[in-house]
């Protein structure tokens, strides 16, 4: 499977901008609102660039802290974060904001694609818990995210700043760099023709067709989250990154795949830029007493050479 997807490297990837469904499935079902506090962690970033402005997602994982893509704030000049709300949208401001040192914004495939806004107000919804463990190939996953919109035959048509919730499963982890597992894989299945299944396990063929609400994410949706069930709680496992053609027909639909950022192969890093490790300075009487030990010291050396040299003129 590693070949395989080394193979498609050569395949032009798209970084994502709610997400391509099943053609057989109604949009409303996708876009319902979510019943689980973790998938409304999830809002719209609107960024501005030298370029002009652009869309994005992202996850609330603090209450002053969104996790998104790292090519969503790398070259952003302002950024805003909405979140939708029953009295409408809810607007934050970003204050600052980071992408991974090692992040390039022409190499999508290396893993690093991951960056944090840090806002001065105050979330008042539930933060995503962060997946840290290590069996996330061929769980099932929940994908959210606020970017454009069509099915596995249309590709993405438009964008209506609609959330949209689906599922799929994890296929495969691989990374061009790092420890070479920093990208979640899902290929986008069709309902009932496994012609068009990408990631093929001949041995199996419990992936190769749609799951119950297949999605893939579409331009918009970068910096959403990929979920994960553990124990009956929802973990985010992924950032979406990037979508592919793989296929080669044109769009992003059936038979092609996307790429998610592992929160699990990059929770230190999120770690320490959230809660910094900082030296403690020591303070003024740790820094008096020490004082005294070197003077005590000092002085015992100071006697000791008297006491040698006294009984050295004894001898
Ligand atoms: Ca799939
Ligand atoms: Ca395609």
């Amino acid at each position: 499977m590693k070949y395989f997807i080394k193979f498609l490297l050569f395949v032009f990837c798209l970084p994502v901008y709610a997400g391509i469904i099943r053609h057989d499935t109604p949009d409303a079902i996708y876009t319902q609102p979510n019943t689980n506090p973790a998938l409304n962690s999830v809002g719209l970033v609107v960024f501005n660039t030298a370029e002009g402005p652009n869309t994005c997602s992202g996850t609330v994982i603090n209450k002053n802290w969104v996790l998104t893509a790292g090519h969503c704030v790398n070259k952003a000049e302002a950024i805003s974060f909405y979140l939708p709300s029953d009295a409408g949208w809810r607007f934050y401001q970003a204050n600052t904001w980071v992408s991974h040192e090692r992040f390039l914004n022409d190499d999508l495939l290396s893993g690093w694609d991951l960056g944090l806004m840090h806002f001065n107000s105050d979330f008042d919804i539930t933060p995503a818990q962060l997946y840290s463990g290590d069996d996330e190939l061929f769980s099932d996953v929940v994908s959210t995210g606020f970017g454009y919109s069509g099915d596995g035959y249309t590709g993405a048509l438009g964008i209506d700043y609609l959330r949209r919730t689906g599922t799929n499963m994890i296929d495969e982890l691989w990374s061009n760099e790092g420890d070479g597992r920093q990208i979640l894989w899902s290929d986008f299945d069709h309902p009932v023709d496994s012609l068009y299944n990408l990631f093929n396990y001949p041995d199996f063929s419990f992936d190769d067709l749609a799951t119950t609400l297949e999605i893939m994410p579409a331009p918009g949706d970068s910096g959403g989250g990929l979920f994960i069930e553990r124990d009956g709680k929802l973990y985010l496992a992924g950032i979406q990154s990037f979508a592919g053609d793989f296929n080669g027909d044109g769009i992003l639909g059936y038979g092609d795949a996307f790429g998610s950022t592992r929160v699990s192969s990059l929770f230190g890093w999120i770690q320490n830029k959230i809660n910094p490790v900082s030296v403690p300075e020591p303070n003024t009487f740790l820094l008096f007493l020490l004082g005294l030990i070197i003077v005590v010291v000092v002085r015992k050396l100071n006697s000791s050479r008297n006491s040698n040299m006294f009984l050295n003129v004894c001898h």
